[in-house]
């Protein structure tokens, strides 16, 4: 069976909604990142970062999020997660997950970090406003890549919305403006979706 090891309200997130839209049976491990979680050996050996989320199968060890849905999606090929290896809507897919992971959270991770999770010596607050910046630059081309569709890649819902709308919860929760209406509202319909409920519930209750 799948074994994951994550932790609420962290990137873990994504892959928990991945699994509960797929259908899967899994495993939920769960690795409390503020009580030093992250830092055990057998975790490290799992995840030498000592983060999460962490994806085992089998002899298969992997981590990173994008990496980790996209791995569901092909491994659940009926829950259409995924497009299909060599077509042009998984050459999207991949764009936009490598913009999502690259551009839209970094400037995020980079508020996080210079706010509160690096030790108080490493931050330097006066990049944050410039993170805000490259927030809003890189939402707009978000929001200029979705245009009016629903979804961002083949007329359907994948693993690649599940990383945006991730990616635009966790700034609304800075109180970040999503900045654009599209945004606001592809943002509300994915979030609305059941599993999401469903992976929130089981992160909280393992
Ligand atoms: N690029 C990685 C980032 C994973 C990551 O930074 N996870 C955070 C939680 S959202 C974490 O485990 N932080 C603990 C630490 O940095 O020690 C991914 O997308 O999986």
């Amino acid at each position: 069976m799948l074994q994951i090891y994550g932790c609420p309200n962290t990137r873990s997130n994504r892959v928990v909604w991945a699994l509960e839209e797929a259908g899967a049976v899994y495993d939920y491990h769960k690795i409390d990142l503020f009580a030093g979680g992250g830092r055990k050996p057998d975790y490290l050996a799992l995840n030498p970062g000592g983060k999460v989320p962490t994806l085992v199968d089998g002899d298969l060890t992997l981590t990173e999020s994008a990496a980790i849905c996209t791995y569901i999606g092909d491994s659940f090929p009926a829950s259409g997660l995924t497009s299909p290896v060599g077509s042009p809507e998984r050459a999207q897919y991949s764009q936009w997950c490598c913009f999502v992971m690259s551009e839209l959270e970094q400037p995020l991770w980079t508020i996080a970090k210079h706010r509160f999770a690096l030790p108080e010596k490493r931050r330097v607050p006066a990049i944050i406003e410039t993170a805000q910046w490259e927030w809003g630059l890189a939402a707009k081309v978000l929001a200029t890549g979705l245009g009016e569709r629903e979804f961002l890649v083949g007329g359907q819902f994948t693993a690649v919305d599940i990383l945006a709308a991730q990616t635009l919860a966790w700034a609304r929760a800075f109180k970040m403006s999503l900045g654009h209406t599209p945004l606001d509202a592809y943002a509300d319909r994915l979030l609305a979706r059941p599993a999401l409920a469903r992976a929130l519930a089981r992160e909280q209750n393992g």
